[in-house]
């Protein structure tokens, strides 16, 4: 079987892998420097850039701009905002990095051909803050574009491979040197040999069992191909990694997991249960006990969302998006002339439809289905199944240096080390979803910070330009490894009736079944109304090993199946370093995310701090650090 697969040795000197926001940012500005520099950059994604990743399905808005030419808002009103948002838990110095470049990230997607909303005065038409409107069902098209474009532009110094699924991270010592993957439509096994390597492969999701099961099953909120690759490539490198607690739980559309942020803040609607209250307000009391965050603006995401599973575990659902009641309200001004009303109430309406059609289109297909006019009926929302991404309301990455200027006398020596989004790893840079305790950063933020760290990138090249040596013998090793699923399945297919039962072997999908099962069960899924305690941690661990054991008899069918192998070997890792982190911070900080019952409050006193670890690719040990938080400003 391995010898089946031609070996594609590629030489370079910055590797990026991934082919999302975080990536196409990070090629069109590493296309720049390399220029200058006469060096070679080298795109991997595991699907086709043009739709790949979370913005897939387009988006229906720019969730950060900060607008800093306006005058209203400043750096530190951003950085204030996302601190309150991850209650406290935040490295300042990454935020404001991306922070200050967004502005210029959302005015190259307008050049690109990102068609933004204008009002009559010709302004950016705002969702809420920091949010702006768009027509975004093309928009990682555009974004790919511009990003393959700039690879073109270097020649034979730019290069992209698609369909590529990247797997292992390769090392020379302490540094890095590459990545091995293989493709999943031709017999090829890939080995990267790069200077610098910039992780951008996204977050993790389908780790927890989904509320979409049976005929839903896969339908999630964020894109299920994005399964931990990020988390444990730099695991695997020695990484240490941050807020791997801090997972997102996202209050969705039920069912069809239609994003909130339009309704709430363009639209102002309320959300209100089974007797028509409004949980943020009748559930006002409870955020005292959350202080200081709870009583802050805007509420955090966790704390909104705990307000509302209050009332959930009260029995006082369903809970809905008043959808009817927003729309009544914008067009109500209107009433008094027919003509205008009914037009108001189109423009609305087809705006309503649009959110949906540019991001989520299954719940406008779900709204279809079910006679749902959002002008005349409500619908129902729920809490979402957790996900580990960096890049919106959850924080969890790799730790990565912050910038040199931004820096105080208290942050720099224990937030810098030399080159912006570098991890803790010599040549291994991180961005979007990739990078932890950096929040806030959504579509446009990622892209902005997929260019910072390529051109930090490129002047770690230019400081060290030596091509890490690769260890071909441990390549070899790492190929039997990764290909060995398709050569268990081929052996042993023929000894039962049914392929799928068999004790020789484990398929991915009944392996990815029962991660989910043990992580739902033990580690605070929606079964377990995202509670959980110690006891209930080490038990799942427990689990999580006998896992891992079987995840040695991995069986794929064919190439395709070969990728679901090893995504789901990838997200079981990332659930380990999940429940390992959980049971390191011995208190509740965003109930709304998780909750310990064993220790049920916010422990400011103990744990505002940094929950990281490394594991030791020596040893297979696990390390855990808590680390010092500080701020920028006060
Ligand atoms: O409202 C491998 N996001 C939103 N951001 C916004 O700015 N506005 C919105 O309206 C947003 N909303 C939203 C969002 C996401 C989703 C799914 C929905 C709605 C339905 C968030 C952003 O999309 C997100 O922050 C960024 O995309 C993050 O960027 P990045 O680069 O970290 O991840 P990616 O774009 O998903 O790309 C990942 C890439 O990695 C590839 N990949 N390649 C090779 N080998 C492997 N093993 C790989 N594993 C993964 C992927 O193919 C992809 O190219 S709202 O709901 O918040
Ligand atoms: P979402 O659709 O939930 O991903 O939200 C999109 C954006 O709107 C994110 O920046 C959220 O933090 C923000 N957002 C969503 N709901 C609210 C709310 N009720 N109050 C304040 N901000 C919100």
């Amino acid at each position: 079987m391995v010898a089946e697969f031609e070996n594609v040795e590629v030489t370079t000197d910055l590797l990026i892998v991934g082919g999302g926001m975080s990536a196409c940012g990070a090629a069109v500005e590493a296309a720049h420097w390399a220029k200058m520099n006469n060096l070679k950059v080298t795109l991997v994604d595991k699907a086709a850039m043009d739709r790949s990743g979370a913005v897939a399905m387009g988006l229906s808005a720019i969730n950060q701009y900060v607008d800093l030419n306006s005058g209203n808002n400043t750096l530190k009103d951003y950085i204030d905002y996302v601190r309150n948002d991850l209650m406290g838990v935040t490295r300042e110095d990454l935020v404001a990095n991306i922070a200050r470049h967004v502005d210029s990230t959302v005015h190259l997607f307008e050049k690109w051909g990102l068609p933004i909303w204008k009002d009559e005065e010709g302004k950016y038409v705002h969702e809420g803050r920091w949010q702006l409107m768009i027509n975004g069902e093309s928009y990682k098209v555009l974004v790919a574009e511009a990003a393959k474009n700039a690879l073109a532009e270097l020649g034979d110094n730019g290069e992209y491979f698609e369909r590529v699924f990247i797997v292992e991270p390769l090392m020379d010592g302490d540094r890095v040197a590459g990545a091995v993957g293989f493709s999943v439509r031709e017999n090829k096994f890939y080995i990267f040999k790069a200077k610098a390597v910039l992780v951008c492969m996204g977050g993790a999701v389908h780790v927890f069992k989904p509320r979409s099961t049976g005929e839903g099953l896969g339908r999630a909120w964020y894109p299920p191909w994005n399964s931990g690759s990020s988390t444990y490539f730099t695991i695997k490198a020695g990484a240490e990694m941050t807020c791997q607690e801090v997972r997102f739980i996202p209050v969705r559309f039920k069912d069809a997991y239609g994003p909130v942020g339009a309704w709430f803040l363009l639209f102002k609607s309320r959300a209100t249960n089974a007797k028509g209250e409004a949980y943020m307000e009748t559930r006002r009391d409870e955020l005292e006990k959350w202080a200081p965050y709870g009583k802050v603006k805007p509420v955090p995401a966790n704390l909104r969302n705990w307000l509302g599973m209050l009332d959930v575990m009260e029995g006082l659902g369903p809970i809905y998006m008043r959808t009817e009641e927003a729309i009544g309200k914008l067009a109500e001004n209107y009433k008094d002339d027919p003509k205008a009303y009914k037009k108001k109430m189109k423009e609305l309406e087809a705006e309503a439809w649009e959110d949906f059609l540019d991001m989520t289109i299954s719940q406008a297909l779900l709204w279809a289905a079910t006679n749902v006019a959002p002008e005349e009926k409500p619908s129902e929302i729920a809490a979402a199944e957790p996900y580990f991404i960096g890049s919106h309301s959850g924080a969890s990455g790799a730790w990565v240096s912050g910038p040199e200027d931004l820096q105080n006398d208290a942050t720099k020596s224990e937030y810098f080390w030399g080159y912006a989004n570098m991890s803790t790893v010599k040549g291994l840079f991180c961005a979007g979803d990739a990078s932890g305790a950096s929040s806030h950063k959504f579509s446009s933020g990622s892209h902005t910070e997929g260019r910072i760290a390529a051109k930090a990138a490129i002047s770690f090249i230019v400081d060290n330009n030596t091509q890490p040596n690769v260890d071909m013998a441990k390549t070899e090793d790492l190929k039997k490894t990764i290909l060995k699923p398709l050569e268990l399945f081929e052996e042993n297919k023929g000894k039962t009736t049914d392929p799928n039962i068999n004790p020789n072997y484990i398929r991915p999908k009944q392996f990815m079944f029962r991660l989910q099962k043990i992580m739902d069960e033990y580690a605070g899924g929606v079964t377990s109304q995202f509670t959980t305690n110690k006891a209930l941690l080490d038990k799942g661990m427990e689990l999580l090993n006998f896992l891992k054991e079987d995840s040695e008899k991995l069986a794929a069918e064919n190439l395709h199946e070969l990728m679901r192998c090893w995504e789901n070997v990838q997200r079981m890792w990332q659930a380990e370093i999940h429940v390992r982190t959980i049971l390191f911070r011995e208190e509740t900080r965003w109930p709304g995310y998780y909750f310990r019952s064993d220790f049920p409050k916010i422990d400011n006193s103990n744990w505002l701090a940094f929950a990281n670890c490394t594991w030791n690719p020596e040893t297979g040990e696990w390390n855990m650090i808590k680390r010092p938080l500080k701020y920028l400003t006060q």
